[in-house]
């Protein structure tokens, strides 16, 4: 068990090499040589932040709780310019994260949404494997039909993962196919239902209010549903998904995001950024294609494997 942790905690600093190079290493570099702490190492500091799309806002706030921390312990060592951003980072994370309790209803349904290509359909197959594997019964609901292809993506990960897919003819309404799902779910006593939603453009209010109208179905048919609305930011756009998030926090309410791709990038920094600018608690993170590739976000966990 012991060995497994410790397995597992080698994959997220992995995943998180390239932030960590982007990140921890440059500071590092900034801090070596300098003795004592001056206007320019801040300077510095605040570069080598918003380059890892930790946004402006959230770069300046965490330099000036550094630069305060640093002040009142009258300390000039530049060490702990490090130890302190570490902390302040934490700081920011917690409070954050814990995962989704499932078992608070009955179906409990996740509405899983964003935009083209972040990772929605990857996500949803992850998490049925990863509740299939706790013993819970899974339904998934097909509701990106404007892609054949999407329904067959979703039909592989629900055979994989031993669960059944709820669907319609391409080009039909995504309302009706999350409506026949929950009919499903109600009927079957399935534990937890996936919706997954096509990957619209957020710019285009026509596919926003489509999404509010498939949101308005699930209120109707099962009161308290959704119990959650996952949205899905793709890490490699950096700054990007923290306005994609803004968006979608105005269209439709959003409990929870993940963030995926995370292996593949610098600019893991935006999770610090999400979590700071917009208050909405990061749920999961995705640190590469596979199955076990989608952990429960940990903020101690995360700071850990990033330093
Ligand atoms: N490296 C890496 N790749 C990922 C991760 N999550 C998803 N992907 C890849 O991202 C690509 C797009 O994923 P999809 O799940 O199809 O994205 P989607 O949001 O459903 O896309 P649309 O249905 O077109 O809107 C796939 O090739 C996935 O394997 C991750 O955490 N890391
Ligand atoms: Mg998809």
């Amino acid at each position: 068990m012991a060995e497994e942790k410790k397995g597992l905690f080698q994959r997220l600093k992995e995943g998180l090499s390239k932030t960590h190079k982007g990140l921890v290493d440059k500071v590092d570099q900034a801090i070596l040589g300098r003795k004592k702490i001056d206007e320019g190492l801040y300077d510095e500091l605040e570069e080598i932040l918003v380059t890892s799309d930790l946004g402006v806002q959230t770069s300046y706030k965490l330099i000036e709780r550094v630069r305060e921390r640093l002040r009142r312990g009258e300390s000039d060592d530049a060490a702990l310019v490090k130890k302190y951003l570490k902390e302040e980072i934490l700081s920011i994370l917690k409070g954050t994260g814990s995962g989704i309790d499932t078992r608070r209803a009955k179906p409990f349904v996740i509405m899983v949404v964003g935009v083209n290509g972040v990772g929605k359909t990857t996500t949803i197959g992850k998490l049925a494997s990863r509740y299939r594997g706790e013993g819970r019964s899974v339904l998934l609901s097909a509701g990106d039909t404007f892609r054949a292809a999407a329904v067959e993506q979703l039909e592989v990960w629900g055979e994989r993962s031993g669960c059944g897919v709820i669907k319609h003819k391409e080009g039909s309404d995504p309302s009706a196919v999350l409506f026949d799902a929950l009919k499903a779910a109600q009927g079957r006593g399935t534990d937890i239902l996936i919706a997954d939603t096509a990957g619209r453009l957020h710019t285009k209010t026509n596919l926003m209010e489509e999404l509010k109208k498939t949101r308005r179905v699930v209120e109707r048919e099962a009161p308290g549903a959704p119990h959650e609305v996952l949205l899905v930011l793709d890490a490699t756009t950096g700054q990007n998904a923290v306005s994609q998030a803004k968006l979608f926090k105005e269209a439709v309410e959003i409990t929870g995001i993940v963030l995926t791709k995370l292996d593949g990038t610098a600019k893991g920094g935006v999770v610090i950024s999400i979590v700071d600018e917009l208050k909405i608690p990061v749920k999961f993170i995705g640190i590469g294609e596979g199955v076990e590739d989608l952990r429960p976000f940990e903020p101690s966990e995360f700071v850990e494997a990033l330093f």
